[in-house]
């Protein structure tokens, strides 16, 4: 038997029980379609052949029919069913009966549906019993639906903590790999179509005619899973590639060359997406170094493109020394004034929160307050602020957070998640990213746990109304087993995991605490940077009285980017919830908190909470391990051991250090720091 090394992901197809087994062989026993010459319904037809053997323990051929395809099929058009339902890329799953025998379809109006279908449908056959009838309609909530590696064109991977760039750009475009395919098959899994190739900070070279060979063989092996190719786009581009004397996006030589550069990509990849860009941001160039807008140069980007069908995606991620007051605001202050001014074809990429993908952010200031200006969110799948990829944290809930997080932006409902699938204000493109945390490792993510991750950014994006909960079960049924004695405390362990982390690096409200650069431990002492607003003293603010920002009237007065009923209660410490006191407030040490505990009492329990959760996941994951196989399950106990280790080191290093500004006493039990 091949090594159990995670390279399967969730698409491990193993032999069902008895029962299902035997049910799926009788209902999918053989696959049939009438359009076999379609790449996208051979590739869902091969998924299936490729699967469905395994799990049934029967070979191919035998048993009932599966039909798949669209009403271009006349045995489907004959069906009379109704995809509607199914809309553009979704799917129905259905038993019928045809002529006194059973059926069963998979059909979508296109044929990416259909290959969404068949995915949808060995998600349910592996997770154990199928329904003993079939009704299934789908359609995903969002648009785009994508990866943004930040892959460098050396194959380093900007904040990635599982080897290289999957890319093997050297070799491209001439050798394809195998693994391109199956990446395409996890993403199609989960509905993701399409990928930004290349990092945000983005190189030049990314839009030479070598590379845009290279983009052009990735795009031809994922093209039949329904994913789509994008670039990064560097905003200097022209000017570093000597092609143009200026960047300005308004000297119509700039445009031009950036309309020549569009039709030059689409000639090579007709699908071609569209551009991510990052102006102005971190020494990115942009617009702004000629004294434009974001709007001037996203919307000169955008005309390249349009002819195409192509979008552009323009970042809401700034700061750059415009702001020394509260970096939480600048992104807000920047683009609010900007709604309404965009081309039709543009999308504004907002993360999450409104500092950097840290443990815990409130939601961002810009959902909801730019009404006329489709919104997409974007979120990290890799853990560059949670443990890189040993520490085991699950991410779905921080997502679900924000999703539901409500902006009051048309009142009570109007959430996140109306926000960015285009419901709350009428807007036709929408979409939500994730960066991605693939690499070439063999567990593609740099631990079992983090293909969770993955798998549920696809979800999500799918429906960003699925629980966390629900996903986490999906997720490692098909992962590691069905058994119910596996799947209830692993799930239970990842559903409390990113609490964990929270509280031992950066409980209460507080962020970025992490050590410079590498952001990998804990680093609040630091605050000798260069630029302010990487210190993290510059964020909790610690003195000999309290610690926490004060984002209210009295300070950055950030709560006032919200909607008047959440700034009301983000404004008022007794409103405001743990989670986010010491985000929005200063407080003093010896404040009471509900608990009862002094604030400096609270956050050594916070820190200690952290590292006891991890000391439970270590326990749980004892009991669990030998109902899987030896090699990941021991890589799972290895990296527990390393996270409890660090939790404690947080959790030490914090508590002294803030112990010496407070001038409180370090609690008994807490080991004092080496
Ligand atoms: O989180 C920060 C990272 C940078 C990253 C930047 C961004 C790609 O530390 O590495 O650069 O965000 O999102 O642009």
């Amino acid at each position: 038997a091949l090594a159990e090394d995670g390279y399967g992901l969730w698409l491990r197809y193993r032999p069902l029980a008895a029962g299902p087994a035997a049910d799926l062989a009788t209902r999918a026993g053989s696959i049939e379609t009438e359009e076999a010459a379609d790449p996208t319904i051979a590739a869902a037809v091969a998924e299936l052949r490729r699967a469905l053997p395994g799990m049934t323990g029967r070979p191919a051929g035998q048993g009932g029919t599966l039909l798949i395809g669209t009403p271009a099929s006349p045995r489907i058009a004959a069906l009379g069913l109704l995809l509607a339902r199914a809309g553009d890329d979704g799917f129905v799953i259905r038993d019928v009966t045809v002529g006194g025998r059973r059926l069963l379809v998979i059909a979508g109006n296109r044929p990416v549906g259909a290959l969404y279908g068949a995915f949808h449908f060995l998600r349910l056959a592996q997770q154990g019993a199928l329904p003993a009838r079939l009704d299934v309609a789908e359609r995903p909530r969002v648009k785009l639906r994508l990866l943004n590696h930040w892959d460098n064109l050396d194959r380093t991977v900007e904040r990635g903590y599982s080897g290289q760039s999957i890319w093997a750009w050297w070799k491209l475009p001439i050798a394809s790999d195998p693994r391109y395919v199956d990446y395409a098959r996890a993403n199609a899994s989960l509905g993701i179509n399409g990928a930004v190739l290349n990092n945000v900070n983005a190189k030049p070279d990314s839009l030479t005619p070598d590379w845009i060979a290279k983009a052009a063989k990735v795009a031809d092996v994922l093209r039949p899973y329904g994913i789509r190719v994008y670039l990064s786009a560097r905003w200097s581009a022209p000017v570093e590639l000597k092609q143009a004397k200026t960047a300005d996006p308004l000297d119509p030589a700039v445009a031009a060359w950036w309309r020549a550069k569009a039709d030059e990509i689409y000639r090579a990849i007709p699908d071609f997406g569209g551009f991510l860009v990052k102006a102005n941001s971190e020494g990115q160039p942009g617009p702004q170094d000629y004294k434009r807008t974001h709007v001037d140069g996203a919307n000169m980007l955008a005309a390249a493109v349009k002819p195409h069908g192509g979008i552009v995606m323009w970042r809401a991620f700034v700061y750059s020394d415009v702001d020394p007051d509260d970096r939480a605001k600048q992104a807000y202050d920047e683009f609010k004034p900007l709604d309404s001014r965009f081309a039709d074809n543009v999308i504004v990429q907002v993360k999450n929160g409104p500092i950097d993908f840290q443990p815990r952010e409130p939601f961002h200031p810009l959902f909801g307050a730019m009404p006329k200006t489709p919104l997409m969110l974007e979120v990290q799948i890799t853990k560059e602020y949670l443990g890189f990829a040993t520490h085991l944290a699950y991410l779905a809930p921080m997502w679900s957070e924000v999703l539901a997080a409500d902006t009051y932006a048309k009142g009570r409902g109007s959430t996140v998640a109306k926000v960015i699938d285009g419901s709350l204000e009428g807007h036709r493109l929408t979409g939500m990213a994730g960066v991605a945390n693939i690499g070439s490792d063999r567990n593609w993510s740099g631990s079992i746990f983090d293909q969770a991750n993955w798998y549920a950014f696809g979800r999500l994006a799918w429906n960003p109304d699925l629980t966390p909960q629900a996903i986490a079960g999906e997720w490692a049924r098909q992962t590691f087993t069905p058994d119910p004695a596996f799947v209830t405390p692993v799930t239970a362990m990842m559903m409390g995991s990113r609490q964990a982390v929270v509280d031992y690096m950066t409980p209460m409200g507080l962020a970025h605490l992490m050590a410079t650069g590498h952001h990998y431990g804990p680093g609040p002492w630091v605050g000798d940077l260069a630029r302010p607003e990487w210190n993290p003293t510059y964020y909790h603010r610690a003195d000999k009285d309290g610690i926490g920002f004060d984002r209210t009237r009295t300070g950055s007065n950030a709560v006032a980017q919200y909607a008047a009923p959440v700034a009301k209660r983000f404004a008022d410490k007794r409103t405001v919830g743990d989670d986010f006191l010491l985000w929005f407030h200063h407080v003093g040490w010896d404040e009471r908190q509900p608990s009862g505990r002094t604030l400096w009492e609270e956050l050594v329990s916070r820190y200690d909470r952290g590292v006891a959760t991890v000391e439970g996941m270590q326990r749980t994951w004892a009991s669990l391990a030998p109902m899987i196989d030896g090699e990941r399950a021991a890589q799972i106990a290895s990296f527990l051991v390393i996270q409890k280790e660090e939790a404690i080191w947080w959790r030490d290093a914090s508590l002294a250090y803030f112990g010496s500004v407070s001038g409180r006493k370090l609690p008994t039990g807490v080991r004092p720091p080496a």
